[in-house]
């Protein structure tokens, strides 16, 4: 209530992030810190605009089709455009990768910094017109030590990223963030404009209740996942069932399996050969969350952030969660033909 005293100490992100750098003793020149501080900025600007959308008529198409084939709504192209030139004004990137966009950007020399950053700028769009929740994803590698900045930089491993993180729009703006040591979750304090610590040292309970797949698909699935799936909706006695969960937005669904436990999955079927989500900028920085807060993120054969990727847009199977629930899962990849 208002009497009560306010907490006159607030941990914000970049005040958090700083003192992690200062805690491990590193000799980090700043620039990350600085390229966190225009991320934020970046989703500030596109929570506010989510909020505002459909009273300043921002909600429906744009007009154009993104590189997927798909009509792209007006906040998706305006997040974008966001993301793209505060990256860019920061003068800490050199490569970007954007949903949105056909090519990587290599950014010019006057403005080019050491990160690559690759980015969902408005995950769940198909969400946005319901009011549920969407997000924002991204992943930051470093420029290799001998290079200017080009594609491959970003064309490496998921576990050589230095950083991950997604901000959920919903009824707050959620900042979940990992720099390599644990994963923290920092919420908008809207009278502040400051992301506040309100999640520290997130933790994936080792098993949940909770399975998180669009069945829709059922009927294309592969044996192995028919077969999991099976195992947890009609389990032997007294094991009870699991709980069904699907919002079809990423970010939600993931924020929900990081706090809550369970397992989220959209595999590859008979349909999707590669399944639907893109490698770069929906499975490797979700994955790289999850290990970090002691999960398991796998195709269903291997680890999600050992992939080398070969194109900037392609698209893997994705399983995450608690420790547990996946490697049941998985145990089903290895036993079921
Ligand atoms: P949209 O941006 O088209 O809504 O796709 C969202 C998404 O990439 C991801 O956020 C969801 O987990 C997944 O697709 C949902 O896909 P289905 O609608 O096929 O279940």
């Amino acid at each position: 209530t208002s009497e009560e005293t306010p907490n006159v100490d607030l941990i914000t992100l970049t005040r958090h992030v700083l003192s992690d750098q200062l805690r491990l003793g590193s000799t980090a020149t700043g620039d990350l810190t600085l390229l966190l501080t225009a991320i934020q900025v970046t989703s500030k600007f596109i929570a506010t605009n989510v909020r505002k959308a459909r009273l300043i008529n921002l909600v429906g198409l744009a007009g154009e089709t993104n590189v997927q084939g798909e009509e792209q709504k007006k906040l998706d192209v305006l997040s974008n455009d966001i993301m793209v030139n505060a990256l860019r004004a920061s003068g800490k990137t050199a490569v970007l990768v954007s949903e949105e966009l056909d090519d990587a950007i290599i950014i010019e020399d006057g403005y080019k910094g050491k990160y690559c950053v690759v980015f969902d700028p408005l995950d769940g769009s198909s969400n946005i017109d319901a009011g549920v929740n969407i997000g924002t994803i991204f992943g930051i590698y470093r420029v290799r030590p001998d290079s200017t900045g080009t594609i491959e930089d970003v064309l490496r491993p998921g576990s050589e990223m230095v950083a991950a993180g997604y901000t959920m729009y919903g009824s707050s703006a959620n900042l979940v963030l990992s720099t390599g040591s644990g994963v923290n979750g920092y919420t908008l304090d809207a009278s502040l404009g400051e992301f506040i610590l309100t999640h520290p040292n997130i933790t994936i309970p080792s098993r949940g209740k909770i399975y998180s797949f669009n069945e829709g698909n059922a009927m294309y699935f592969h044996p192995p996942v028919t077969a999991y799936l099976k195992s947890i909706k009609f389990p032997a006695p007294p094991k009870s069932p699991y709980s069904a969960r699907y919002i079809g937005s990423m970010v939600a669904d993931v924020h929900r399996t990081l706090l809550y436990g369970g397992i989220f999955g959209y595999p590859n079927d008979k349909k999707s050969k590669s399944g639907k989500l893109r490698l770069l900028y929906e499975a490797f920085p979700m994955a790289y969350l999850t290990e970090q807060a002691g999960g398991i993120a796998t195709t269903g054969t291997k680890r999600i952030l050992d992939i080398v990727p070969t194109s900037i847009h392609e698209r893997c199977p994705v399983f995450l969660g608690s420790k547990d629930d996946v490697q049941d899962l998985m145990k089903f990849y290895k036993e079921t033909p």
